[in-house]
């Protein structure tokens, strides 16, 4: 009993760790869109994917990894990280709150169990994880990163927009890529232990 307890816990952390990886590579992929600081975010997909099929805890914890990852590899080399408070919430605290995604997991296992369709809960508990992880953007760029923002306009205006934009664009992604992967959706997200 406590040997499988032990393995699936093994699992679960390699699988956290290749996600993380992952949506880390996929970082240094193209994905500025040209307007301002709109940015796509593919690692979200995997991400949200592993928070359907672990729970809260693993994708928070595999969130947090990537944020961390992201700030030194990128963050710091890029003039993203302006202060260390801004760093701590824009990095720390906005990639782990994707794992909010996972409170969907216990009626997307469900549902798939019982192959019902999962589509509008993927939708909602991903939608769920990115809106909270621009939410954190949007009050770090209130704060933080109105002198970007064109002559004259409000730095909350142009927080909303650039990160509200940020939002939309990676919600649109994430229904796109679960709606090409909904065949393999019970594969990937329900585990085989
Ligand atoms: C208006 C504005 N511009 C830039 C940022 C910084 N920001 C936004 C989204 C995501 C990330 C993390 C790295 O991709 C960062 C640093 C902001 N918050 N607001």
């Amino acid at each position: 009993m406590e040997k499988t307890k032990d393995k699936n816990a093994l699992q679960v952390t390699v699988e956290g760790a290749i996600i993380t990886a992952f949506a880390m590579a996929l970082n240094y992929l193209p994905h500025t869109t040209g307007i301002s600081a709109v940015e796509f975010s593919y690692g979200l997909v995997p991400l949200i994917i592993f928070a359907f099929r672990r729970g809260i805890v693993p994708a928070t914890l595999s969130g947090l990894t990537w944020g961390i990852l992201d700030l030194i590899l990128r963050g710091i080399g890029d003039g993203s990280v302006l202060n260390p408070l801004q760093g701590f919430l824009e990095y720390f605290i906005a990639f782990a709150l994707v794992g909010l995604a996972g409170t969907g997991y216990t009626k997307i296992q469900s549902d798939l169990r019982s192959n019902k369709s999962i589509m509008l809960s993927a939708i909602l508990f991903g939608s769920l994880g990115i809106v909270s992880k621009y939410f954190i953007h949007f009050i770090a760029g209130g704060y933080y990163w109105g002198s970007y923002a064109p002559k004259g306009m409000n730095p909350w205006v142009y927080s909303l927009v650039v990160n509200g934009g940020s939002a939309i664009a990676n919600i649109i992604l994430v229904i796109v890529v679960l709606l090409l992967l909904s065949r393999s959706m019970k594969t990937l997200i329900i585990p085989k232990n």
